[in-house]
């Protein structure tokens, strides 16, 4: 379970810091260092209980978040719609039709990705930039995350872009009951993942990228609705070679005060030692 892992996560810092200080002491204080780990791995137990009583991570209802749905060079994305811009994206299935040696030739999962590339639909022109949008409704359990107040989205996807031309952008929006934005966070620019004009493969192989999680990914107690946007830029060129696949999201529970104030305590008594 995420919830249990996020505080794992934070314990394991407390060990892994110990261990790198035995390595700059002697045997005296290693035994003692050795001694704080026993005491941590006690700790540990009543924590699990705790957080086996917290809500857990839901996911996000995207809606042809892999690029399944439709057929190789089509600019008919179902489940999203071009919300700024011309039409600027279209389906690959990575087996050719004027992709470019920096083009993925596969998908990163499944028979298609996301490709802003107007060759795949044998497009003429393109525009410079275009955005791509879905709106997803929360369901009734991330309704019940977000209300709490503490709640944290993390939106993943992979991307894929070797030209120093071109760029994309993932934005994603809160919204409310009425659909009006309460606020909204962003990768910013993903520029290209390896040297221009590198062809797709090894050294340039599909890039996972992570939008929110802890901290960055707070979602404001009125979120009836969250929008994710993909925008496309392109500074050179004719053809916009980004491409996106695999989009999926989680709202996730933090771990509750409780559970918080703990662990601030194990910090309070480790540094009283
Ligand atoms: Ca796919
Ligand atoms: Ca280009």
């Amino acid at each position: 379970m995420p919830a249990k892992n996020a505080t794992n996560y934070s314990l394991r810092i407390h060990l892994q810091t110990n261990r790198s200080m035995t390595t700059k002491t002697n045997n005296k204080r290693k035994i003692r260092l050795q001694s704080r780990h026993a005491t941590l791995a006690v700790i540990r137990l009543p924590l699990f209980g705790l957080l086996a009583s917290s809500a857990s991570a839901a996911t996000l209802a995207i809606v042809n978040g892999g690029f399944e749905t439709g057929t190789d060079g089509s600019a008919t994305i179902s489940g999203w719609t071009t919300t700024a811009g011309a039409t600027g994206f279209w389906l690959q299935d990575g087996t050719g039709g004027g992709s470019f040696p920096q083009d993925p030739s596969a998908p990163q999962a499944g028979s298609f990705y996301l490709t802003a590339n107007r060759l795949a639909g044998g497009a003429g022109s393109q525009p410079a930039s275009s955005t791509l949008s879905q709106t997803v409704g929360l369901d009734p359990t991330n309704l019940a995350l977000a209300a709490a107040g503490t709640a944290q989205i993390s939106l993943n996807f992979f991307y894929h872009d070797t030209d120093f031309n071109d760029s994309g952008t993932v934005t994603l929006s809160f919204l409310d009951g009425s659909s009006t934005l309460i606020s909204s966070i962003t990768t910013g620019t993903l520029a290209n993942i390896a040297g221009n004009g590198t062809a797709f493969g090894a050294l340039a192989p599909w890039t996972s990228v992570t939008l929110g999680g802890p901290i960055t990914g707070a979602v404001p107690m009125n979120t009836a609705a969250v929008r994710i946007s993909i925008t496309t830029n392109r500074i050179g060129g004719s053809a916009t070679n980004v491409h996106f696949d695999s989009f999926s999201a989680q709202i996730i529970p933090e771990p509750s005060a409780a559970v918080l104030g703990l662990v601030g305590t194990l910090g309070l008594l480790r540094r009283r030692r």
